[in-house]
C-alpha cells in the first residue's frame, strides 16, 4: 500500500473516531423549557467510512468517495431494548434519501450507525425517494414506520422534471432490522406528507394524523393537520379526513403545518409537537410548535400556546434549506425526561432535553395566540400586572444583586 494512501486512510479513521466519541454538553439555555445540546448528534460525517469509500487501493487509488453523503436529517426516534435509536433520513450527493439507524447508549452522544442502511422493500410502484419516517410502537405489537414516498408526477409534461407526488409509505417490523412493506396509505388527497400513526386503536381502527395538500410544495386547500381512521393497516384506506389543526393567517403556521412525531399520552391529553411554516422575503421559515388534544376526542385541540416552541438559532439557521427546524422524533423516558430530536436546515440532527412536566406546563399555561397585535399587548400587560403584585422580599433582592446571579 502506498504511504500516502495509508496515511489518508488512517487520518480519515482517526478524525471520525474523534467525532463519534465526542461527549455532548448542554448549552446555556435559560428558557426554562428545554436545553439544547451543543453538538449535533448526527451529521453526514457520522456515516460509516465503508459506506462511502472503497478501501481497495487498486480500484480506488486516490482514495476518493465512491458514494458521497450530503446530509443526515429528519430522524424518527424510538427507545428500543434500552437503547436510543434514530432512524435518520440520509441523503446522498445524488439527492436520493434512504433510511439508516444510528444507536446511542444515552440518547445525547456517541450515536453510531448500524453496519448497513435500512433495506426498505418497495411496492409495485417503486419509490423514487423516501424520507421523514415516524416510528411508533402500536398497541397491536408492531413497530410501524410511516414515511413519505415520492415519485415523479406521471401527468407532468416532459419539460417539467420537478413535479412530484408525495404519498405515505407504511412499513412494519418486530426487530428494527427486517421491514415488511405494506400498501401505501390511500386518502382522497392528491398529496400526503407528514403522516403519523396514532399509537392506540380508535374505535377498533387504526388512526392516522395526515397532512393533505393540493400540490407538492403548495398546500392549496390543504395544509392543516388532518385525522382519519382506517379499518385495515395492510391496505390502509382513509375515507374521511377531518382537519384538527388548520393553517391560519398571520401565525407561524400560516402557509402549512405538519405533525412531528407520534403524540405522547399524558393524564391531561395527547401532547403534540408539529412544524409550522410561513413565508418571508428570505423564503420559507420552519419552526416547531406544540398543542394538546383531548384524551378521548382526538380531533379536539384543548391547549395551544401562541407562536413557536423552538426556532432555528445560530448555526442551525444555515444549511441546504436554511431557516428550517423539523422534528419527527422524540423519546419520553421512564424518569420523565423527554429528548427531542430535531434537524436544522435540512442538514444535521440535534437533540434538546426537557421533561414531561415542563412540556405540560408550557402547553397548558402559555397564553394562546390572540391573532391580533392588541391581544399580544394585553397578554404582556397581564404579566406585568401579575408581577407587580409579587412583592416578596426575595424578588427585589434578586434584581438588586444581579451580578451575583449572572454567570461570568
Ligand atoms: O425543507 C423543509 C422540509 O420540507 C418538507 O416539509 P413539508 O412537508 O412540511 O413541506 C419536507 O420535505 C421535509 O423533509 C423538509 O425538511
Amino acid at each position: 500500500m502506498k504511504e500516502e494512501f495509508m496515511y489518508r486512510l488512517l487520518q480519515l479513521k482517526a478524525e471520525q473516531d474523534i467525532l463519534l466519541e465526542r461527549i455532548n454538553v448542554k448549552a446555556d439555555d435559560l428558557n426554562g423549557l428545554y436545553t439544547r445540546y451543543k453538538y449535533p448528534v448526527l451529521t453526514a460525517a457520522h456515516t460509516p467510512l465503508d459506506w462511502r469509500y472503497d478501501f481497495d487501493e487498486k480500484s480506488n487509488p486516490y482514495l476518493m468517495q465512491r458514494f458521497g453523503i450530503n446530509a443526515v436529517l429528519n430522524a424518527g426516534a424510538i427507545r428500543w431494548k434500552g437503547r436510543y435509536l434514530l432512524m435518520a433520513r440520509v441523503e446522498g450527493y445524488d439527492r436520493k434519501s434512504f433510511f439508516a439507524i444510528a444507536e446511542s447508549p444515552n440518547g445525547v452522544d456517541n450515536f453510531r450507525f448500524w453496519e448497513y442502511p435500512v433495506c426498505m422493500p418497495e411496492t409495485g410502484t417503486p419509490d423514487v425517494n423516501v424520507y421523514d419516517i415516524r416510528l411508533v410502537e402500536h398497541e397491536d405489537g408492531w413497530v410501524y414506520g410511516l414515511f413519505c414516498t415520492e415519485r415523479r408526477d406521471p401527468a407532468a409534461p416532459e419539460t417539467d422534471q420537478s413535479s412530484a407526488i408525495a404519498q405515505c409509505g407504511i412499513a412494519r417490523t418486530k426487530d428494527m432490522l427486517h421491514w415488511e412493506r405494506l400498501a401505501d396509505l390511500q386518502t382522497k388527497s392528491p398529496q400526503q406528507r407528514n403522516v403519523v400513526l396514532h399509537p392506540e386503536f380508535v374505535n377498533g381502527q387504526y388512526a392516522f394524523y395526515t397532512r393533505p395538500q393540493d400540490g407538492f410544495i403548495d398546500a392549496g386547500h390543504g395544509g392543516g393537520i388532518g385525522f382519519g381512521l382506517a379499518p385495515d393497516i395492510e391496505k390502509a384506506v382513509i375515507s374521511e379526513e377531518v382537519i384538527l389543526d388548520r393553517k391560519k393567517y398571520h401565525t407561524v403556521y400560516e402557509l402549512k403545518n405538519g405533525l412531528g412525531p407520534a403524540p405522547l399520552k399524558t393524564p391531561y391529553g395527547w401532547l403534540h409537537l408539529a412544524h409550522g411554516v410561513r413565508n418571508t422575503a428570505a423564503g420559507l421559515r420552519y419552526v416547531l410548535y406544540m398543542f394538546m388534544t383531548d384524551l378521548q376526542e382526538l380531533t379536539k385541540v384543548i391547549h395551544k400556546p401562541a407562536g413557536y416552541f423552538m426556532s432555528p438559532e445560530g448555526e442551525e439557521r444555515v444549511g441546504d434549506v436554511s431557516n428550517v427546524l423539523f422534528s419527527n422524533g422524540w423519546i419520553a423516558c421512564e424518569d420523565g425526561k423527554v429528548l427531542i430530536y430535531y434537524a436544522s436546515s435540512d442538514t444535521r440532527m440535534h437533540v434538546a432535553e426537557t421533561s414531561l412536566d415542563q412540556l405540560l406546563d408550557y402547553v397548558m399555561h402559555t397564553p394562546e395566540d390572540g391573532l391580533r397585535s392588541a391581544r399580544s399587548v394585553d397578554v404582556i400587560c397581564n404579566i406585568i400586572e401579575k408581577n407587580k403584585m409579587l412583592v416578596t422580599e426575595a424578588f427585589p433582592r434578586v434584581l438588586n444583586n444581579k451580578k451575583d446571579y449572572v454567570k461570568s
